[in-house]
């Protein structure tokens, strides 16, 4: 029995000790998200045998709901509907910002997706929560909007669960990224994975090629590198994973490094990427900062962005340090015009225009 571990709980209670200017109240609301991942993780795995009677929709992207996807938003607004520290939350699953009732002077905000990756629920494969914690403004009374729309590097903390074969929580509160794994017996979140660390060099990138046709001429670039593996300019073999669960990617690029990418494509001009940028991107970002790595648009680092709305979707590429940066060094040279070519061993001089 894994009792001399640290449990969540004794890890916040160290931090405290560790970092002077750590806020307990910072401690108390990530107590009641974790309480929300429980019920989440007990939900996701009763599967088939759940009886939802909840009514579903088409949420505010646009995008049909699961009852599981209203379930989990009830649930953690139901966990924190009384958290002392917070004075509002915003989801993925809800139009604008939901006030918690019984407090005004909350000083932290919650962002969150309750259930990402869910159109891998009917297929029974890792689904996960995503969460952001950001600080309210000074005398904010009311959640409004704009108080939302921070930049990525104001986040206080930023984790997400994993509901996979083993329910896992990775946190960061600015100071190194930190696993947990639920030991179901139990009922606690047991330290598992102290300071992961994304290592810098990878063969390994994840991006749905279906849309190929619809990327921008550096990223065809990259993925066409990777591909030619050996016989190209990397002169290594690359391999390539699509769960289409952010939750699962970057959980394995945590463990074993790689590129993970939703990019900026044609597909519908109207949508900048199809990530979120408050809820997926941002808390995204930052755990893989914070464990080495690095997350960009291509054209500038994520955590810099300002939001302009609550569901604003952006494009994402994070990883491994090394790779983000060659990939945003081919976004740079196509910006000046450079046209994207490299020496093939098999095929002699490429151009990504070529085909
Ligand atoms: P989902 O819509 O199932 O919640 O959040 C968006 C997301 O999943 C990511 O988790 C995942 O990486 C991506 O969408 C999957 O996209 P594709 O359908 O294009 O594979």
């Amino acid at each position: 029995m894994p009792y001399h571990r640290a449990t969540l709980s004794t890890f916040l209670i160290d931090e405290r000790r560790r970092t002077p200017d750590f806020d307990p109240e910072l401690a108390g609301l990530i107590k009641d998200v974790e309480v929300a991942c429980k019920y989440i993780a007990s939900a996701v795995s009763r599967g088939s045998l759940a009886e939802p009677k909840v009514s579903t929709g088409v949420n505010i992207q646009g995008e049909e709901q699961k009852p599981l996807d209203v379930i989990a938003n009830e649930m953690f607004l139901q966990a924190c509907d009384s958290t002392e520290q917070l004075l509002g939350v915003v989801s993925e699953e809800m139009e604008g910002p939901h006030a918690i009732p019984r407090k005004r002077s909350g000083r932290y905000l919650l962002v969150y997706d309750p259930l990402d990756g869910s159109s891998n629920l009917d297929l029974n494969l890792t689904v996960g929560t995503i969460f952001s914690v950001l600080r309210a403004p000074e005398g904010a009374g009311e959640p409004k909007p704009e108080h939302f729309l921070q930049p990525g590097t104001s986040q206080v903390a930023a984790g997400f669960t994993l509901y996979g074969p083993s329910v896992m929580l990775v946190l960061t509160l600015g100071r190194g990224v930190h696993g947990f794994t639920l030991d179901r017996e139990v009922g606690t979140f047991i330290l598992t994975h102290p300071d992961l660390r994304i290592p810098e060099e990878t063969r390994e990138f994840a991006v749905n090629a279906s849309n190929e046709r619809f990327w921008e001429a550096p990223v065809r670039h990259y993925v066409e590198e990777c591909q030619l593996g050996k016989s190209g300019p990397r002169g290594v073999d690359f391999n390539m994973r699509w769960v289409a669960s952010m939750v699962a990617e970057v959980f394995r690029i945590l463990i074993r490094g790689g590129l993970f990418m939703y990019p900026r494509d044609t597909k519908d001009p109207s949508k900048a990427g199809r990530l979120r940028l408050l809820y997926e991107a941002n808390p995204m970002s930052m755990i893989v900062e914070q464990a080495g790595g690095a997350a960009s648009t291509g054209r500038e680092r994520i955590l810099e962005v300002k939001p302009s709305s609550l569901h604003q979707r952006i494009p994402v590429i994070l990883g491994s340090r090394n790779e983000v940066e060659r990939l945003v060094r081919y976004y740079q040279a196509h910006d000046r015009g450079e046209e994207l070519t490299f020496k093939s061993p098999l095929f002699g001089n490429r151009s990504v225009f070529q085909s």
